[in-house]
């Protein structure tokens, strides 16, 4: 566990919120049917989720900046702190009724992401991290995988959505090079909770390329804090420009990137 004023803070506004998402998850199943989807009541309560996170946060922190997946940029007074917010992140599986998504927060000190926060309030998992305190799921400690030999592993990616169309042949490309390596792929659709599984020991490696800040700059946290290696798809440390994210332990990250760069 983290024991920390700031931590209390994350996890107060992500049980605040998580309770609203959880209600509303409830109610998608019973729209399925309709004929227009539950589309607008999903944004709905995508915008009730980020509202209860905002409010929570500039309460308990008064000046911080936020950059909001909803609402965009909003610049406080505090030029150095940053709050990364994606208050439902697998947004297409809560329009399904797949439970998987999570609220992800993030905060960035001085340019440098120090928190993370993802919680999935389904299931009820808080993954929580601290720059120099370790990652945690509930109370339990996370650690990376350590297998070091790509014939072993599973490795989660993203697949880039309709209206990506550039994004296919490239992604088909990495696809078939890490398939072909490895013992298996998966791809669940939350960013921040693919991260969350490789801190955890999960997935032995994930990556991802047309992602924004806010879904992955917790997971980047917590993956890091969990001992493991996270860079952007081309090997850099600009994940959040690029928009592009590489993780494992240092050996699979490593022979992972090497698949997705070729
Ligand atoms: P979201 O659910 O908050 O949109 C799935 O591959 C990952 O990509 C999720 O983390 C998802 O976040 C993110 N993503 C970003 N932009 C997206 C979009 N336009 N459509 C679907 N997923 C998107
Ligand atoms: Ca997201």
């Amino acid at each position: 566990m983290i024991k920390s004023a700031l931590m209390n803070v994350m996890t107060a506004a992500a049980l605040k919120a998580g309770r609203g998402l959880k209600r509303d998850f409830g109610e998608v199943e019973n729209l399925q049917v309709s004929v227009k989807g539950p589309g607008d009541f999903v944004s709905a309560a995508d915008r009730k989720a980020e509202k209860v996170l905002f409010e929570e946060l500039s309460k308990a922190r008064p000046g911080y900046g936020f950059v909001l997946e909803e609402s965009g940029t909003i610049e406080g007074p505090d030029k150095s702190h940053t709050w990364y917010i994606d208050p439902l992140d697998g947004t297409t599986n809560f329009l399904h009724g797949l439970p998987l998504f999570a609220i992800s927060i993030a905060l960035a000190r001085e340019g440098q992401l120090v928190a993370g926060l993802v919680y999935n309030p389904v299931t009820d998992e808080m993954f929580v991290a601290e720059k120099g305190q370790g990652a945690y799921c509930n109370n339990r400690r996370l650690r990376v995988a350590a297998r070091r030999d790509l014939a072993d592993t599973l490795i989660g990616c993203g697949v880039p959505h309709l209206g990506k169309m550039n994004d296919h042949a490239r992604f088909t490309k990495e696809f078939n090079a890490v398939m072909a390596k490895v013992a298996n792929l998966r791809r669940l659709g939350s960013a921040a909770l693919d991260l969350c599984f490789v801190a955890a020991g999960s997935y032995d490696g994930f990556w991802e390329r047309g992602l924004k800040s806010w879904d992955m700059a917790a997971g980047i946290v917590i993956v890091r804090e969990a001992g493991g290696f996270v860079t952007d798809a081309d090997g850099g440390e600009d994940m959040m420009g690029k928009g592009s994210v590489c993780a494992g332990n240092e050996a699979i990250h490593r022979q992972l990137l090497a698949l997705v760069r070729s």
